[in-house]
């Protein structure tokens, strides 16, 4: 008899048709579980963090571990999100990638961090855990190594509109923080910025378009700007409506090449 995809996937088995596991590239390995890499501990649920907001790529976080998988994946949630409890808003990132930080970060950059739902007055890392008897990721457990970034703030170059990813717009480098790119789009508002990892493969040199013959989207120009702001609210920008009620998992490639699992509950939907 021919087993259910779940009694497959539980068994390891894999039919005919499979890809087989070993052609697919393995997560690596978080630093802190190299055989040298010092300490022994990991994630754990209820461990707090900031994270970029994957449905609204402009915006880091105050966020929740809300579990941990097998191969380091952590099921993260945006503590301003509206929670039903049913875990329904949260969604995967590798303990690897280069979009979760640890408490303070943004505080250290000087970024906005937003915070959790409902939180009054000026967000302070040491009261809310403190309030909410949590405890922040250690630092040591984030992957932050920057291999020699040379972006530089006001450096012109294309990017993907991850919320509407066939639009490779021109763009600005905005700020950097260590590895982390702040892409603005020319001619767009502020809440169109992505936090962005300066190895992601969605970001392109100037001239990237015209070489690979892909349609580039200039900056937009004034007339546009009047035309869009009719079109929608800018606050629906990541709304996090679903598209076609489903709660797919995809893997992306959007903040490095292999670490990155986003539950894509309809990004961008909103905006069409
Ligand atoms: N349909 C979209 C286009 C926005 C593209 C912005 N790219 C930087 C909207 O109006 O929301």
């Amino acid at each position: 008899a021919s087993q259910s995809y779940h009694e497959k996937c539980i068994s390891g088995g894999y039919g005919d048709n499979d890809a087989p596991t070993p052609l697919f590239v393995q997560p690596p390995t978080p630093s802190f579980l190299r055989p040298n890499g010092a300490t022994a501990i990991n994630f754990i649920e209820g461990m707090k963090l900031e994270a970029i907001d994957p449905l609204n790529l402009s915006t880091i976080c105050v966020a929740t571990v809300m579990k941990v998988m097998r191969q380091n994946y952590l099921m993260i949630r945006i503590d301003s999100y509206e929670s039903d409890n049913t875990g329904s808003d949260w969604f995967c990132y590798h303990a690897t990638s280069p979009s979760i930080f640890p408490a303070g970060f943004c505080q250290i950059n000087n970024i906005q961090l937003t915070p959790p739902k409902g939180y009054e007055g000026e967000f302070s890392w040491y009261n809310y855990l403190k309030t909410t008897k949590g405890t922040a990721a250690p630092p040591t457990l984030f992957h932050r190594e920057v291999n020699s970034c040379q972006f530089e703030s006001g450096m012109s170059l294309e990017a993907a509109d991850l919320m509407d990813p066939r639009l490779v717009c021109v763009a600005t480098v905005k700020a950097v923080h260590g590895r982390l790119l702040q892409v603005h789009f020319d001619g767009w508002e502020d809440e169109f910025d992505q936090w962005i990892d300066s190895q992601s493969s969605d970001i392109y040199p100037v001239g990237w378009c015209q070489m690979v013959s892909y349609k580039l989207e200039g900056p937009r120009v004034a007339t546009e700007v009047s035309a869009a702001s009719h079109r929608r609210k800018p606050k629906l920008r990541g709304g996090r409506k679903k598209r076609g009620g489903g709660c797919g998992t995809f893997l992306t490639a959007s903040t490095d090449n292999s670490s990155t699992v986003g539950a894509a509950t309809g990004a961008g939907t909103a905006r069409r």
